[in-house]
């Protein structure tokens, strides 16, 4: 029997208090989804980290509800914004929340169509991924984009499709704003 469990969430900081679990994305991690390449091999050296994931563990099956807080730096290769890998749910019958708690993001969501759309997320923004939505999200400003993520904990994470096909778009600054482009 798994009894229940409470979570502080600092609103300074947007991070939590207790988690159990902590998952550190560096630039290695995300090989071939950075379009300038010579940026990309370049930055290697120093191998930032991109995003962690804090998550309360919690027993990954049905009828549970995974929730994590992911914190993604500000920065760049070359144009494009740092951003999170990105997936499907394995169970892509399952959808998410996020909510917004600092920085400015946005979050990209594509369908096995490869129809693209995307939702700014900001402090205070729930953001609802439907069902059958890849999504991923990128850090637009020039802090650090802090989330709240709960998902049922049996979705599982298909990361192999979009490390296969990548998303249909991707964003990049120009002129100091953040633009949607086709890759
Ligand atoms: C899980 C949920 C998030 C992401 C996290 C990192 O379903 O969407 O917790 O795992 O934001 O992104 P990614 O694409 O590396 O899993
Ligand atoms: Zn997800």
């Amino acid at each position: 029997m798994f009894y229940p469990i409470t979570t502080d969430l600092d609103f300074e900081t947007g991070l939590l208090k207790q988690f159990e679990v902590k998952v550190t994305r560096r630039l290695s991690d995300m090989k071939g989804m950075y379009q300038d390449e010579a940026e990309f091999e370049k930055k290697l050296a120093e191998n930032p980290i991109i995003y962690e994931v804090f998550e309360r563990r919690v027993p990954l099956e049905e009828g549970h509800l995974v929730h994590s807080v992911t914190v993604i730096n500000p920065g760049k290769i070359g144009k494009e914004y740092y951003m999170t890998k990105g997936h499907y749910h394995e169970q892509d019958k399952t959808a998410e929340i996020y909510l917004g708690l600092k920085g400015r993001g946005y979050v990209l969501m594509m369908n096995r169509e490869r129809e693209t759309t995307y939702r700014e997320m900001n402090p205070g923004t729930i953001v609802y991924v439907p069902p059958f939505w890849a999504h991923r999200t990128i850090n637009v400003g020039s802090e650090k984009v802090v989330f709240l993520c709960v998902y049922p904990a049996n979705a599982g994470h298909d990361y192999g499709s979009i490390e296969k096909s990548g998303f249909s778009k991707i964003v990049i600054e120009e002129n100091q704003f953040p633009k949607i482009i086709d890759v």
